[in-house]
């Protein structure tokens, strides 16, 4: 008989599929499941290639589908834990995908809002999809921002830092003050180390930092998202999710500097799913056991809904 500890989780990711050049769906997918989490998935656009560093890529949209997709999991009935957005394709898809969160009320909106790293906005970005991933982010319940992201998010100008802790929790707290309950800052620099600082609303932050890597490295902000939401949905404490997620990318990071030719392609994280999942069962054998810190055991199932306890 296995031992493994059985706990229901699911959510439900709206992002682009990008055939070639590991990001979003290809991404996500592979993650979640590693961590347990039964996902469905909502492509917004099919790419030949992502659109960082290649160019002649395809793009088929999708917005026409996104809400009949959703009526359709809504007709059977289906509810989800949470509701994952990253790289939207345009202005029009953050309004729909709002109205998509509203369709689902169970549901945990987390936004990861992918617009641009290293000081600029990706070419696809313009002033209304910058406009729109505000109002989505006002409609989530957890963020993920890099600080490209976040300057966009509020209006200020880049600073690619590094940055002093005050400086962190005056942006995170602006960040909570869009809307969410949570906020994550991604690609951090402070105090001579790179990682990730999180708060909860009216909270203070956690900074969740590991040696500087040189390099950049396409595709890690949707690994860390979606770890994070991995961590989260399996009963950890958006501290403990955070730390689980900074480790994680840099352990891929670390594979990807050593084994990639070509950092477009995406982070080599395959070979260590396997280790990601034993962490993940690791807690939740702690988490069910005598000596677990009394937390909710009995999540909500996946036809009916249910929020991240
Ligand atoms: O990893 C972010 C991302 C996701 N999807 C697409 C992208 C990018 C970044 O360039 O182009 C299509």
């Amino acid at each position: 008989m296995s031992s493994i500890v059985y706990r229901e989780m699911t959510c439900a990711a709206i992002h682009d599929l990008s055939g070639l050049g590991k990001c979003s769906l290809t991404v996500a997918l592979p993650v979640l499941s590693a961590c347990g989490v039964e996902t469905s998935v909502m492509p917004t656009a099919v790419l030949s290639t992502h659109t960082g560093g290649f160019e002649g890529f395809t793009y088929r949209d999708l917005t026409e589908d996104l809400l009949p997709v959703a009526r359709h999991w809504q007709g059977l009935g289906c509810g989800f834990q949470a509701l994952y957005t990253g790289f939207l394709g345009s202005a029009e898809q953050t309004g729909l995908v709002g109205e998509i969160f509203d369709m689902f009320p169970q549901a945990m909106p987390m936004v990861d809002p992918v617009m641009g790293d290293g000081g600029r906005l990706y070419r696809t970005m313009t002033p209304a999809m910058v406009e729109g991933m505000k109002g989505l982010c006002a409609r989530a319940r957890l963020v993920t921002p890099n600080l490209t992201e976040a300057a966009a998010l509020l209006d200020e100008a880049y600073q690619e830092g590094p940055l002093s802790r005050e400086r962190l929790e005056e942006l995170l707290c602006r960040l909570c003050g869009l809307g969410p309950e949570m906020a994550v800052l991604t690609g951090v620099r402070c105090e001579g180390g790179l990682g990730a600082v999180c708060m909860e609303k009216g909270g203070r932050p956690t900074f969740c930092m590991l040696e500087e890597l040189p390099g950049a490295y396409h595709g890690t902000g949707d690994l860390f998202a979606s770890t994070l939401l991995g961590g989260l949905l399996n009963g950890m404490n958006l501290e403990e999710a955070c730390w689980l997620a900074v480790r994680f990318t840099h352990q891929v990071i670390e594979s990807t500097r050593k084994y990639s030719k070509d950092f477009r392609f995406g982070p080599k994280f395959e070979m260590h799913l396997p280790q990601l999942a034993v962490e993940v069962e690791a807690f939740r054998q702690r988490d069910a056991g005598p000596d677990s810190r009394g937390r909710a055991k009995d999540t909500p199932s996946r036809c009916g809904g249910g929020g991240v306890s």
